[in-house]
This record gives structure tokens, C-alpha cells and sequence, in this order.
């Protein structure tokens, strides 16, 4: 029986799967390396609303699995973070607000973006996936696939490094998502991290979530792909 790997050598493994990250698919790479037109950019903002108004629909859907008072007070800040808030004279719009900015920042109207009308099929298919996946799996293997979001904040500064300049046309307000989920991603991942290092402690269960995490790191992928067919994508 070859036994469990250390929770170091689990997390440096599930670490490992970043070189499969959407940062690497070559509709990434066009964006952030200033190569993609305006239609392109419209094509990948629309594209991705379908995907930011899923995650807090797929975090309830987590929320309403979970048994477990402590994960839930940690895990319901994502869908603040998202839908936004007004608690106690607090007022928070949210992350789906400031997309709807970024999409006017870039030349979409909200109306095009919130009617979803630009949402490619096969895009919507993978994020459907994903949503489905978390009311259907366990709570704590849909926590789990929330990792893709490790490789998440070097993303966001990526698009914050380099838009600017590549994108003069673009208002810098438009960025605002990106700044916000630079810490946001940061926070989730030490919770995501430290249920799914506690929960998957045999062997089998660790590589299941390496399963789970590649089935995440795949929709990911996948919703590139849609857009590269759709946009095209100089490599
Ligand atoms: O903006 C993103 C976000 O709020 C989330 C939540 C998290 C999840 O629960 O699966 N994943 C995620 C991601 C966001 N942005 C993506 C991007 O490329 O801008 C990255 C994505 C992720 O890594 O899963």
C-alpha cells in the first residue's frame, strides 16, 4: 500500500498543475501581450460575464452542501464578493458590477453584456459543467476545484501590468475587477487550500484531487478555446 504524500508534497503537486493554467493558452497570451483587437477583447469580456455570475451561483451551491458552520462563515464572503452587499451602511457593488464596467470600458453596452447575447455555446457548456459540478460532488471536492484559483492572482496582475499600455483606448477604471481580485483570490485560496490539504489525506484521495483540479484547470482551458474559434487568435 504506498502511502499518502506529505501535506507539502500535496500541495507542491497540486501547485505543479499551474503550468496548465489558462495563462498559458495562446487567447491569454494574445490578450496580454497586446496582440488582440478591440472586437477581441469585447468577445472576451461578453464571453467571460457568463463565467464571474456563475461563480457565486456555483459558491451557493457549495454553501448549501456544507455541513460545516466554520467553512460556511469563510466560504459566503465569495458570494459578497461577487453579487456585493449593503450591510450595515456598508455598501459594496461587487465583482459582477465592476465587470459590467469593464465591459462599458471597453465598448459593450450592459445591456449586450447582461443579455449574454455574445456567450459562445461551448462556453457556456463548460461553465454550466462547473456550476453542475458543485451541487452534484462533495462539498469539499467543489472547494477543491475552486484552486485554479493558486495561479489566479498572477493572472490579474499580469492583465494590470500590461493592459495599460497595450490598451491606451481602454479606461483604466474598467481595471478595477482585476486590482480587487488580486487579494480576494489570495484570501479564497488559503481557505480553498487548507480544507482541501485537511480532507484528502489518503493517496487515492489526493489524486482524485488532482482529478478535480485538472477537470477545473480543463473548463478553464476550454472556454479559450471557444473564443479562439469564435475571435480568432493570432499565436
Ligand atoms: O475572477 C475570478 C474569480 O472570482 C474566481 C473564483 C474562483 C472559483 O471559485 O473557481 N476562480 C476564479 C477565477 C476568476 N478569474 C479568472 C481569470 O482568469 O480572471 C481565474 C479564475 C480561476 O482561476 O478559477
Amino acid at each position: 500500500m504506498t502511502s499518502a504524500w506529505t501535506r507539502d508534497e500535496f500541495e507542491a503537486r497540486l501547485r505543479e498543475r499551474g503550468k496548465a493554467y489558462h495563462i498559458h493558452h495562446p487567447f491569454n497570451v494574445m490578450l496580454n501581450t497586446g496582440r488582440a483587437t478591440p472586437e477581441q477583447v469585447r468577445g472576451w469580456v461578453a464571453n467571460r460575464f457568463c463565467y464571474q455570475v456563475a461563480i457565486p451561483v456555483k459558491d451557493a451551491a457549495i454553501l448549501a452542501n456544507c455541513p460545516d458552520r466554520e467553512v460556511r462563515r469563510g466560504w459566503v464572503q465569495r458570494i459578497l464578493d461577487h453579487d456585493g452587499f449593503e450591510i450595515g451602511g456598508v455598501r459594496d457593488p461587487g465583482g459582477i458590477e465592476a465587470w459590467l464596467r469593464l465591459g462599458e470600458a471597453v465598448g459593450l453596452t450592459r445591456e449586450e453584456v447582461l443579455d449574454q447575447r455574445h456567450v459562445i455555446p461551448a462556453l457556456r457548456f463548460a461553465v454550466d459543467a462547473y456550476v453542475n459540478f458543485a451541487r452534484h460532488a462533495s462539498w469539499q471536492e467543489a472547494v477543491c476545484s475552486s484552486l485554479t484559483e493558486l495561479f489566479a492572482p498572477e493572472i490579474h496582475k499580469q492583465r494590470l501590468a500590461t493592459w495599460p499600455q497595450h490598451y491606451p483606448w481602454i479606461d483604466g477604471a474598467g481595471l478595477a475587477y482585476f486590482r480587487n481580485r488580486v487579494s480576494q483570490a489570495r484570501r479564497d485560496v488559503e481557505q480553498g487550500l487548507a480544507v482541501t490539504l485537511a480532507h484528502f489525506t489518503t493517496l487515492a484521495q489526493q489524486q482524485r484531487a488532482l482529478d478535480v483540479l485538472q477537470f477545473k484547470l480543463d473548463v478553464l482551458w476550454a472556454m479559450n478555446d471557444a473564443m479562439a474559434q469564435r475571435y480568432g487568435v493570432c499565436a
